[in-house]
C-alpha cells in the first residue's frame, strides 16, 4: 500500500465517531472525564467483534487443536487454521505455512535469533540494527553475540529522528550476515526505508527481519513486495488480544532452520534415540497455542479489512498535522522525532517538567499517554533525555482528542511550571 498521506481524503468526524462507538473500552469516564485514549503505541483497544469472538470461542468451541477425535476439536482446529490464512493474506505471504504463531513481536524476534542466529553466525560476523530499536530488537541480538562471538553494529539516527541512510553503504558490508530493523519507531514515529535496507542487505547476502509492531496498524504491509526474510508483529497493537503475535518467514529459510522450543506438536516422531520434527508451520509451534488469541487476531484483521485504510491513514496524518499546529502555539514544547516520514506517534517534552509528572496530570484529566523511555533507552540516550511524553494515535482518535491533549497540557503547565 502507498503510505503517502495525501492519496485519499481523510474520514469525516461522523465516520470516526461511528468507528469509535464499536470500541466499548473507549466509552467510559476516567477520573470523572471522558476517556481520551492516546496510548495506542503500547496497545490498541479492542472492537466489540474481537471481544465477541473470544467469548464465542470459549463459550462454544473451546478445545485443543490438531489432536482431538471430536467435534469441538475439529471446530477449534478449523478456526485456528482459518485464522492463519487470514494473517497470510493480510501480509500477502505466499503460503499459510510461512505464518508462525508466537506470543508477540518479542517472541518472534527471539525465535529467529535463537534458531537462524545460532545456526548461522560465528565469531566476527556482524548483525546490524538501527539506533532507534525497541529493546526487544536489541537484547536478543546481544545475547546471540555473547553466544556466537558475532558483533552488533548500529545504523545511527540523525538529530531529527531520521535514520542516517547515508551511512548504509559503509555499514552494509559482506561481514554483515543479519539485519534487524524496526519499520516504525515506537519512540519517535519514524518510518524507516525498509525496502531499501532489505535490497542493500540482500546484495551482500545478509538476511533481514523487519519489526513491524508499530507498522501493521497503520497500513497494509506486503512482505513479498518488501522481500523481507522475516516480519514480526503483535496482535494486541492491531486491535487483537494480548499474548498472540506473528512471525512471517520465507518458507525456504524456515525449512533450513532448527526448531525453537521442543515439545508437543512440533514433532513428527519421538523416540529416546532420535526425534524428527514436524513440517511447517508446526515445527515452530511447540505446546498448546493461544487458540482464542489467533481467532481474535483474525477477527481484528477482518474488521480492518472492512475499513478504508487509505482514508484512515489520511485521518491519522490530519491528527498529526493538528498536533504540529498546536505544538507551535503552546510554549516550551519540544518534539522528539521530526522525521519527514512519520507515523502517528507524537513524542515530546515540556521544558522544565518531568515526563512522568505530565503523564500523571494528563491522567487526572482522563487523558492516557505513555511516559518514559518507551523500551528504547539507546535512542533516549542519543537525545540526552531520560524519556518523553508520548501520545500515539489510532483510527478512533478525533481532532477533539488532540485538542483535549493540548488543553490538558496547558493545565498541566499551570501546576508544573
Ligand atoms: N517492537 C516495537 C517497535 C514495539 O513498539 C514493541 C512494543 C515491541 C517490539 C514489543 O512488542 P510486544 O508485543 O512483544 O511487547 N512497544 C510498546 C510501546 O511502545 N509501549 O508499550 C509497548
Amino acid at each position: 500500500m502507498d503510505i503517502t498521506p495525501h492519496a485519499t481524503a481523510a474520514m469525516s468526524k461522523d465516520d470516526i465517531l461511528r468507528l469509535r462507538a464499536l470500541f466499548p473500552a473507549l466509552q467510559q469516564e476516567v477520573n470523572g472525564k471522558p476517556l481520551v485514549y492516546l496510548d495506542n503505541g503500547a496497545t490498541t483497544q479492542k472492537p466489540q467483534c474481537v471481544i465477541d469472538a473470544l467469548v464465542d470461542y470459549y463459550s462454544h468451541d473451546n478445545s485443543n487443536v490438531h489432536r482431538g477425535a471430536h467435534t469441538l476439536s475439529d471446530r477449534a482446529t478449523q478456526q485456528f487454521e482459518a485464522a492463519r490464512v487470514i494473517v497470510q493474506k493480510f501480509l500477502n505471504a505466499a503460503k499459510p505455512e510461512e505464518i508462525i504463531w508466537t506470543r508477540g513481536t518479542t517472541e518472534a524476534i527471539n525465535l529467529v535469533a535463537a534458531t537462524w542466529g545460532r545456526q548461522n553466525l560465528k565469531t566476527g560476523d556482524e548483525i546490524l540494527v538501527t539506533g532507534m530499536e525497541h529493546h526487544s530488537n536489541i537484547v536478543p541480538w546481544q545475547m546471540l553475540c555473547e553466544q556466537t562471538g558475532a558483533v552488533l553494529k548500529v545504523i545511527p539516527v540523525l538529530d531529527n529522528g531520521e535514520l542516517d541512510t547515508a551511512r548504509l553503504p559503509e555499514l552494509i558490508t559482506d561481514k554483515v550476515k543479519f539485519v534487524s530493523v524496526v519499520h516504525v519507531s515506537n519512540a519517535l514515529g519514524t518510518i524507516n526505508p525498509v525496502a531499501t535496507i532489505i535490497r542493500m542487505a540482500h546484495e551482500v547476502g545478509a538476511k533481514v527481519l523487519v519489526d513491524g509492531a508499530q507498522a501493521v496498524s497503520h497500513w497494509n504491509v506486503d512482505v513479498q513486495s518488501l522481500n523481507a526474510d522475516f516480519y514480526a508483529f503483535s496482535g494486541h497493537k492491531l486491535f487483537g488480544p494480548t499474548g498472540i503475535g506473528v512471525l512471517y518467514g520465507k518458507e525456504a529459510l524456515l525449512n533450513t532452520m532448527p526448531p525453537y522450543q521442543g515439545g508437543g506438536e512440533m514433532i513428527e516422531h519421538v523416540s529416546f534415540e532420535k526425534t524428527t520434527y514436524n513440517a511447517l508451520p508446526y515445527k515452530y509451534e511447540a505446546g498448546t497455542p493461544n487458540i482464542a488469541g489467533a481467532i481474535g487476531l483474525a477477527t481484528a484483521i477482518e474488521f480492518l479489512n472492512g475499513l478504508d485504510r487509505h482514508a484512515i491513514l489520511a485521518h491519522e496524518h490530519a491528527l498529526m498535522a493538528r498536533c504540529a499546529e498546536l505544538a507551535d502555539k503552546i510554549g516550551g514544547l519540544r518534539i522528539i522525532g521530526n522525521s519527514p516520514e512519520k507515523a502517528s506517534v507524537f513524542s515530546f517534552l515540556l521544558d522544565g517538567a518531568h515526563p512522568a509528572d505530565v503523564g500523571t496530570l494528563l491522567d487526572q484529566q482522563g487523558i492516557a499517554v505513555r511516559t518514559g523511555h518507551h523500551c528504547a533507552m539507546p535512542v533516549m540516550d542519543q537525545f540526552g533525555i531520560p524519556g518523553t511524553v508520548r501520545a500515539s494515535f489510532s483510527l478512533y482518535n478525533t481532532l477533539d482528542d488532540v485538542d483535549a491533549l493540548f488543553a490538558g497540557l496547558e493545565k498541566a503547565k499551570m501546576f508544573l511550571l
